[in-house]
C-alpha cells in the first residue's frame, strides 16, 4: 500500500497538481514545508522590527500611515503562513517557541540596522522586491495551501515594492542631502538583498530535493539573476549607483554580469552573528511574553462559550 500511496504522490506533483493537507505525503516532504514555511513566516514578523523602527519618527502622516498599513500587511502574512505550516500537523505556538529559542530560522535580510527614512523606502524597493521574485514561482508550489497562501501575499509585495520605489522617487527629487541619503542606503541593502537568495547553488543543501517535489521551482541563483536583471533598470531610472563594480551587460547571456556577494557573512549572519541578531530575537521573546495575558484571556474566554453552548 505504501508504494502505491507513493506512487499516487509522485503523480500529482508530475502533473503540476496540488499535494491537499489530508493527501499522503513523504515524512521528508511535509518537513521540508514545515521548515520552509516556519521560516517564512517568522521573516514576516521579524521583518516588521526594522521598518518599526521608524513608524513614530515617519516624516509626515502620510508617509507614517502608509509605513503603518505595510507593516500591518506583513502581520497579516505572518498569520496565515502560520496557519499554512498548521495544516501540516505542526502547532504555532511550537513555532514561536522554537523562533525565540534560536531553534528555526528567519531571513538573513532583517538583522541590518534600518538607519535613515531612505532605508524603509529601499526596503520597499530591493527586499520586497527581491521577496517578489522569489515568491512569485511559489504561487506554483505543489502544496496547496502555501500556493494559495502565496497569490495573496505577492499582490500585497507588489503594492510595498511601489510604494518603496515611490518613496525613493520622492527623495530623488528633493535636495542633495537627500539623493546621498538614498545612495547611501542602497550601499548599505543591495548586498544584502541579493543573499536573501540564499547560497549559491553548489553550496545549497536543499535546493535539488525540493525543486524534484516542486516546492521551489528555480534554483537560489537563478532567481537572483532575475532580480538583478529586474532591478538594474529601475536603479538607472531612479538615478543611483548599485554598489558593485562587475554589474556588465552579458550580450551573450542576455543578463547583467555581477560580482559574488560575501559568503561568509551571509554564513555568520544566518548563525546568528549579523548586526541585529540578538536585538530582533529578544524584542520577538518580550513581545511573545508581553502578550501572554492575551492568550490566557482568549483561553479562558473560549472555555467560558464552551460551558454555556453545554
Ligand atoms: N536567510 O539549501 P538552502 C519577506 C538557510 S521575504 C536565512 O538554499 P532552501 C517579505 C536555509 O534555510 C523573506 N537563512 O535552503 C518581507 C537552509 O537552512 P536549514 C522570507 C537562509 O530552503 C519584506 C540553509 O541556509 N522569504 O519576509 C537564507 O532550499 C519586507 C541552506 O540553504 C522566504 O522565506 C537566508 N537568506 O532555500 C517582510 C521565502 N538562505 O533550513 C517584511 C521562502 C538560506 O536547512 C519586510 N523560502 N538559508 O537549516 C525560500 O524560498 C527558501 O527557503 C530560500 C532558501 C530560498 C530562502
Amino acid at each position: 500500500a505504501e508504494q502505491s500511496l507513493e506512487g499516487h504522490f509522485d503523480a500529482v506533483v508530475a502533473a503540476e497538481q496540488r499535494i491537499e493537507p489530508r493527501d499522503w505525503m513523504p515524512d521528508a516532504y511535509r518537513a521540508t514545508l514545515i521548515r520552509q514555511i516556519a521560516q517564512h513566516a517568522h521573516s514576516e514578523i521579524i521583518g516588521m522590527q526594522p521598518e518599526g523602527n521608524w513608524l513614530t519618527r515617519a516624516p509626515s502622516l502620510r508617509r507614517k500611515a502608509i509605513l503603518l498599513a505595510k507593516a500591518q500587511d506583513e502581520a497579516g502574512h505572518g498569520l496565515y503562513l502560520y496557519a499554512a505550516a498548521e495544516t501540516l500537523g505542526v502547532d504555532r505556538a511550537e513555532l514561536t517557541e522554537k523562533l525565540i529559542t534560536g531553534r528555526q530560522k528567519y531571513s538573513s535580510i532583517f538583522n541590518y540596522p534600518t538607519l535613515t527614512f531612505a532605508d524603509v523606502g529601499v526596503i520597499g524597493w530591493l527586499v520586497d522586491g527581491a521577496a517578489i521574485c522569489n515568491q512569485v514561482p511559489l504561487c506554483r508550489c505543489s502544496y496547496g495551501p502555501y500556493a494559495r497562501a502565496m497569490v495573496r501575499i505577492c499582490k500585497e509585495e507588489s503594492f510595498h515594492q511601489r510604494q518603496g520605489y515611490e518613496l525613493l522617487m520622492t527623495l530623488m527629487r528633493g535636495t542633495d542631502a537627500q539623493r546621498r541619503m538614498v545612495q547611501d542606503a542602497v550601499d548599505r541593502w543591495w548586498w544584502p538583498s541579493l543573499m536573501m537568495f540564499g547560497p549559491p547553488d553548489g553550496d545549497s543543501p536543499n535546493t535539488a530535493q525540493s525543486m524534484a517535489w516542486r516546492i521551489k521551482r528555480h534554483t537560489n541563483d537563478e532567481l537572483r539573476q532575475r532580480f538583478v536583471d529586474m532591478t538594474v533598470p529601475q536603479a538607472e531610472h531612479l538615478g543611483v549607483t548599485l554598489p558593485d563594480p562587475a554589474l556588465n551587460w552579458n550580450e551573450e547571456r542576455g543578463s547583467w554580469d555581477f560580482g559574488e556577494p560575501d559568503w561568509a557573512e551571509l554564513k555568520q549572519v544566518i548563525k546568528g552573528q549579523g548586526p541585529c541578531n540578538t536585538q530582533r530575537v529578544d524584542r520577538r521573546r518580550e513581545a511573545h511574553e508581553d502578550g501572554a495575558w492575551v492568550r490566557e484571556a482568549a483561553l479562558a474566554y473560549a472555555e467560558k462559550q464552551r460551558g454555556t453552548e453545554r
